[in-house]
């Protein structure tokens, strides 16, 4: 039966009313990456990353999952084969569309860790730099995502997964992180087929077989209907 991996990024979010990243005035229109989503920027000013992250939680906490949500959970449900959803997106759309098994590679707004004694919690409405770790009491508290030059989490899940992939679809995402954006590329060369579902051709779109573009709550849907009634 047809192992299914999809990888999803900020644009299947966009619909729900969170901002990319790349879009016209996107997440990095706003503010230098440098500075909020490197552990270089969290260590030089830990408030301001804090107060990027409490918004965007507040915003997530605001917004609803989209038909696009909606028609992966369908899949991953009513699909007889292996569906994972790999997921950019630190919000919490997916789950709340329904989908159960989303892995979050880039880690989520709704997790805290300690940078001290490496302990996780569910995160507050709003960090601050002086929280003191539940666990140790350290003010080293930081949210649960994954910045550049840190190690994506689940890779020990995504990487056997990609292998074994006969489809991988990627949605909403414009192709430009690593490792992410290497993974078309290489389930293509074990054979698999790529599809790419996003508003417009991705910086990868010469990896894909097929690429479908539009906005991802009126292409998702009609494209997870033709996998389930093939
Ligand atoms: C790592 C934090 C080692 C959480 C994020 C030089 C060359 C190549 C690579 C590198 C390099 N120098 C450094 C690197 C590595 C680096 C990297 O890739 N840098 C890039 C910028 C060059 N990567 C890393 O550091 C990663 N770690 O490599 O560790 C390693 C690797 C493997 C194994 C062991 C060790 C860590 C990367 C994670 C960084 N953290 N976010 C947060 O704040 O959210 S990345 C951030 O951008 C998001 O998490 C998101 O995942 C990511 C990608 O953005 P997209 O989701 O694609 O969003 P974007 O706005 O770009 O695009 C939106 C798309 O949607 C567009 O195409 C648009 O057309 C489309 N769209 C818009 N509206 C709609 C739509 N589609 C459909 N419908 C719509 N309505």
């Amino acid at each position: 039966m047809e192992k299914i991996v999809i990888l999803t990024g900020a644009g299947i979010s966009a619909e729900s009313g969170l901002s990319t990243f790349r879009d016209e005035g996107g997440l990095w229109s706003q503010h230098a990456i440098e500075d909020v989503a490197t552990p270089e920027g969290f260590a030089r000013n830990p408030r301001l990353v804090h107060d990027f992250y409490n918004a965007r939680r507040a915003n997530a906490g605001r917004v609803k999952p989209n038909a696009a949500h909606q028609a992966l959970a369908r899949l991953e449900t009513e699909h007889p084969g292996e569906v994972l959803i790999i997921t950019q997106n630190v919000d919490n759309l997916h789950e709340r569309g329904g989908a159960r098994g989303v892995l979050h590679m880039h880690g989520s707004l709704f997790g805290a860790l300690c940078n001290a004694c490496g302990h996780r919690w569910e995160a507050p409405p709003r960090m601050h730099p002086d929280d003191p770790c539940p666990a140790c009491a350290a003010a080293a508290t930081r949210p649960d995502v994954v910045w550049f030059g840190e190690i994506p989490y689940g890779m020990e899940v995504i990487d056997p997964a990609l292998n074994a992939a006969d489809l991988f679809v990627a949605i909403g995402t414009s192709g430009n992180v690593y490792p992410a954006a290497a993974y078309a590329q290489h389930c293509r060369r074990l054979g698999a087929r790529t599809v790419e579902l996003n508003l417009e051709p991705s910086a990868n779109t010469r990896d894909f077989d097929e690429r479908r573009h539009g906005p991802a709550s009126r292409i998702v849907p009609a494209w997870v209907n033709e996998v389930l009634s093939a």
